[in-house]
């Protein structure tokens, strides 16, 4: 993330929620469209899948993925995968408009060059949550991970590099856009249960992408 300099324009929907955090409110926007279009056609190909973790609890929040290799969990561990366990084929290729997105968004927060591998789609229903969890499975540390929300507000908690430091809350809404790297990529974070509602586009559910680069 590089200083700012004399002339620069300052978006005041752009904040640094904390050193390497940066939220793009309402980024996404412009495509909800064309997003929710692409998720739908991953979907028909590799459904959402309540995956179980390695101590065996099965997951509230549905996942999938689209890239070269997409996140899974089960008995045996946690890793990036290039075969969709459940078909037993690849996942779809991710979207241009996915990839674009993603490197524009990690652009504006300051990381250049940002060329996603994998994307985790996530899908929230109203109760489900995601517990305080560092992204580690990546090996390239140095990368940021874009997230982009769809669909229903959710509380997201962030912490610190230790899982019993204080977190912060923040309200993410439809087509805000993060970029976690830096001080902030190996930091605790989770995702409160989702509160019932209804989104004009997407329903009683919230859908979170996040960009990965693996390796
Ligand atoms: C901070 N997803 O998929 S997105 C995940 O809303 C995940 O579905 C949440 O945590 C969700 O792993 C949160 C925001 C996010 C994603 C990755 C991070 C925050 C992060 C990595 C490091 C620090
Ligand atoms: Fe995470």
């Amino acid at each position: 993330m590089r200083d700012l300099f004399d002339g620069d324009i300052v978006d005041q929907r752009d904040v640094q929620l904390a050193p390497g955090a940066m939220l793009l409110a309402g980024f996404a926007r412009p495509l909800e469209g064309a997003l929710i279009d692409a998720v739908n056609a991953i979907i028909a190909r590799a459904p959402f899948r309540h995956l179980f973790t390695p101590g065996g609890h099965r997951m509230s929040v549905a996942m999938t993925n689209c890239g070269r290799v997409g996140w899974v969990s089960d008995r045996t561990g946690y890793r990036y995968d290039p075969i969709d366990p459940v078909g037993g084929h690849p996942w779809p290729q991710m979207p241009a408009v996915f990839a674009d997105l993603a490197a524009r968004a990690a652009a504006k927060a300051g990381f250049a060059d940002f060329r996603p591998d994998a994307c985790l789609i996530n899908r929230y229903e109203p109760g489900a949550k995601l517990s305080l969890h560092q992204d580690k499975d990546e090996l390239d540390f140095n990368a940021p991970i874009v997230s982009v929300s769809l669909g229903l507000p959710a509380t997201f908690l962030f912490g610190g590099l230790n899982r019993s430091d204080k977190t912060v809350r923040y309200r993410l809404i439809h087509g805000d856009v993060v970029a976690w790297g830096g001080p902030a990529r190996l930091a605790y974070h989770g995702v409160m249960p989702l509160a019932e509602g209804e989104h004009p586009l997407l329903g009683s559910q919230r859908i979170n992408l996040t960009f990965r680069k693996t390796r």
